[in-house]
């Protein structure tokens, strides 16, 4: 059911919270903020979460929105909400989802309807580094969170960010929502216990919770320590002569890479329906790393070849035989997904929800939004690109 719109002008529930900065004070005005549908983003200065931020304020919610980081003013890819019409009806607080007091001060106040989980340590990389801060941000955290709703209402609707690195080294291709998980990492076996806690608390207490099984998902607002937004904005910083060359980790991996904004009108749908239900969030199409380099230096005007095997593998620019891309182990993993690639036809078939952004677009918009960043050494830019506000 398609929540009902309000007028710009809606002013946001009161909140609880270490620190609260409100869109804006000074334009409230009463409204019937009773009919509206209130959603709190948890994690919303990522990548997904202000996506669905955008997302969420262009259908009409109230949105507050959870971050552990401290920010001057807001975070930069919220910036541009401070300039959207939508400003007044979007909260930030300030808080982390381990603390079980902080949630439900937040829940009781702000009373949301929805609750997307997006909080957490992403990195597979960084969790064979910090493999119990790993386990308890994204593994505990959702257990936090469910006791904050079962406390506070458990009519509240949740979703649940699970990951394609629950199937890890499984060998079924494409991977269904009934493929069974084999996690490689302690990424994978945190998000694994955080996805069966969601279905052994829905089975046992009835809650409307569920996992939206994430594949990749990228676009300019992805933050740089992955491997999308290292190879574009290398890519454009060897254009422009300002990098020669970039190194990278394994190259034969292969990535089932989506738009983030696609990604999140999937996680609404699926808190529309009226039984809870899981799905596959993918597109269904597959790449190796060396793919992504040779699209994204095409994307650029520069073409790659490459050379050898293993960790002597090069990419030479053609055009001048320059070495512009080499093979670094210390990017390598302990172990990982050979091959992610999801079937979303349950998607399809109950959300009547598909990509729409390909991945051609998304690395032309991923080069657009560097390129401009460079020139106007201006980061803001990066979120007005395919932003639903602002
Ligand atoms: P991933 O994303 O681990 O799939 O998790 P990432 O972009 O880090 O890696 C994708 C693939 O690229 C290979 N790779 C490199 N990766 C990085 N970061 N840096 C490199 O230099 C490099 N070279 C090669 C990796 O080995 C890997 O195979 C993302 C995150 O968003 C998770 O939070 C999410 O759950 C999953 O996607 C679905």
């Amino acid at each position: 059911m398609a929540p009902k719109h309000i007028g710009d002008d809606a002013r946001p529930s009161s909140c609880v919270g270490a620190r609260v900065e409100r869109g804006d004070e000074g334009a409230a005005a009463t409204t019937t903020a009773t009919m509206t549908k209130v959603a709190l983003i948890l994690g919303v200065t990522g990548q997904t979460g202000s996506y669905l931020t955008d997302l969420l304020l262009s259908k009409g919610y109230i949105v507050h929105g959870l971050t552990h980081s401290t920010w001057q003013n807001y975070p930069e890819r919220l910036q541009h909400i401070k300039s959207s019409p939508f400003r007044s009806r979007f909260v930030l607080h300030q808080g982390d989802i381990l603390e079980f007091e902080t949630l439900v001060r937040i829940l009781h106040d702000v009373k949301p309807c929805e609750i997307y989980n997006l909080a957490a340590q992403s990195s597979v990389h960084l969790s064979f580094q910090q493999p119990l801060s790993t386990v308890k941000s994204v593994g505990l955290g959702v257990f936090n969170v469910i006791e904050a709703i079962r406390t506070v209402n458990p009519k509240i609707k949740l979703f649940q960010a699970s990951s394609s690195e629950i199937f890890g080294k499984t060998t079924v291709f494409p991977q269904r929502e009934t493929t069974p998980p084999y996690p490689c990492s302690p990424y994978a076996n945190a998000k694994l216990m955080a996805h069966q806690a969601v279905i052994m608390h829905r089975e046992a207490y009835g809650l409307y919770a569920v996992s939206g099984i994430l594949y990749n998902h990228e676009s300019s607002r992805r933050g740089a320590n992955f491997v999308t937004q290292k190879i574009v904005t290398a890519a454009v910083h060897i254009k422009h002569g300002l990098q020669q060359q970039v190194e990278l980790g394994n190259l034969n991996s292969r990535r089932d890479w989506g738009h983030a904004q696609d990604f999140v009108v999937c996680m609404w749908k699926m808190l529309q329906l009226d039984e809870p239900e899981d799905f596959i969030v993918a597109t269904g199409k597959t790449h190796t790393v060396r793919q992504f380099v040779t699209f994204a230096f095409k994307a650029v005007g520069i073409d790659v070849e490459f050379q050898n095997s293993g960790t002597e593998e090069i990419g030479i620019n053609k055009a001048t035989g320059e070495v512009i891309v080499k093979v670094d182990p210390k990017y390598f993993r302990p172990d990982e997904p050979i091959q992610t690639v999801g079937d979303s036809s349950k998607a399809f078939e109950l959300l009547q929800w598909q990509p729409e952004i390909d991945l051609a677009q998304l690395i032309e918009e991923m080069v657009t939004a560097c390129e401009w960043r460079l020139i106007h050494g201006d980061k803001r830019t990066s979120t007005r690109i395919r932003g639903f506000a602002g």
